[in-house]
């Protein structure tokens, strides 16, 4: 019996030397496999019990618990110390210099399309417009019958629109969001519709098969010629300056009646004539008119109440007048020379 408590009471005598040796979290772990892991020193005395008496078994057990239950307490407070102490040094000599100059951000621009559609957006936001948007793919009845585009129209081509099925097309135009928006909805009516929009063209330098437009639409008790007149006058000037003008000539479109094509002034030249608007001094930006009787009243919206006007923008020409490109190509290729100099 004294032999196995003296052989605790050594045990516990070198573990307590030890223990304050220790100076790292690595160490402590090898202390705590040498006297108390599974073939530590403490495990091989209570393992050397089965030869005591009845009597001396729960004693030498009683002392063997409590050295244990005091090693390991020991073992735990130090081994806290001594992460402390690591966490202290570790502080002192890994200092991080917050003062070293980070990577640089590659700030990205907005792409000078989706500039020119906001800023035309935004003039008509402006006028009390909500902006609509619609499918890309889109029914024939949309996109043509129901803007009095009928079957056999040239517009109505395989050579000039993209066709998915019989009924089914890449729209050619946002007007289609316009039809949804007056079927949905009862006068006043003011929206704006940007979008892509597709035709089967071949790409050149004024020409992309897939292009973007806004459409605008006011419908209302009274709408009249002269509020679509100075309604583009003043996107004319808020877009491209105060001097800006704007010409009227008369054109056919089947959706609206009358019709107009719509010039402004010579961003260029102011109007004198030069290389940009080939000595014209206009350049063409949009398309307008009354909206057809029967386009209305195909939509829902009684004509002999209510009547209404319509426009549609080309974005990339518009864009490119804006920004001074000379080539549609620039605005699809994705060419980081060219997108950065619209930050
Ligand atoms: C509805 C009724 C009428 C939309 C209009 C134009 C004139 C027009 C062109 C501009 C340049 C197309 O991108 S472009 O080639 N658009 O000239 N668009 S009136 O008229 C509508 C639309 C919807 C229900």
């Amino acid at each position: 019996m004294s032999d196995l408590k003296n052989e605790l009471l050594t045990i516990r005598k070198v573990f307590q030397n030890e223990v304050l040796s220790i100076r790292t979290s690595t160490e402590a772990d090898s202390l705590r496999v040498k006297f108390l892991g599974k073939k530590g020193e403490l495990t091989a005395v209570l393992r050397a019990m089965g030869s005591l008496t009845a009597e001396e078994r729960p004693v030498i057990g009683q002392l063997a618990n409590d050295i244990r239950t005091e090693m390991e307490d020991t073992l735990a407070m130090r081994l806290s110390q001594v992460r402390a102490m690591e966490k202290a040094e570790q502080l002192a000599t890994q200092t991080i210099d917050v003062t070293l100059p980070a990577q640089p951000v590659s700030m990205g621009a907005r792409h000078p399309l989706y500039k020119a559609i906001d800023e035309i957006c935004e003039v008509f936001l402006g006028l009390g417009y909500v902006i609509a948007e619609g499918p890309e793919v889109e029914y024939d009845l949309y996109n043509f019958e129901k803007l009095r585009l009928p079957k056999g129209h040239p517009a109505r081509d395989t050579q000039d629109t993209f066709y998915i099925t019989e009924n089914i097309l890449l729209r050619t135009q946002t007007s289609p969001v316009q039809v949804r928006v007056m079927e949905a909805n009862k006068p006043p009516i003011k929206v704006v519709c940007p979008g892509k929009v597709y035709r089967s063209d071949a790409l050149d330098s004024t020409h992309s098969p897939i292009f973007h437009q806004i459409e605008g639409l006011v419908v209302d008790k009274g709408v009249t010629m002269g509020d679509l007149v100075g309604s583009l006058q003043l996107f004319a000037r808020k877009l491209f300056g105060e001097n800006t003008k704007i010409r009227l000539r008369p054109h056919h479109f089947p959706f609206t009646e009358p019709s107009c094509e719509v010039d402004l002034t010579c961003w260029s030249c102011g109007g004198k004539g030069c290389r940009v608007c080939k000595g014209e001094g206009w350049i063409e930006v949009l398309g307008a008119g009354m909206v057809h009787p029967e386009v209305l009243a195909g939509c829902g919206i009684d004509p002999e109440i209510y009547s209404g006007f319509a426009f549609g923008i080309g974005v990339e020409r518009t864009a490119m007048g804006r920004f001074g490109i000379d080539d549609i190509r620039n605005l699809y290729e994705n060419d980081i020379r060219f997108l950065r100099q619209f930050k």
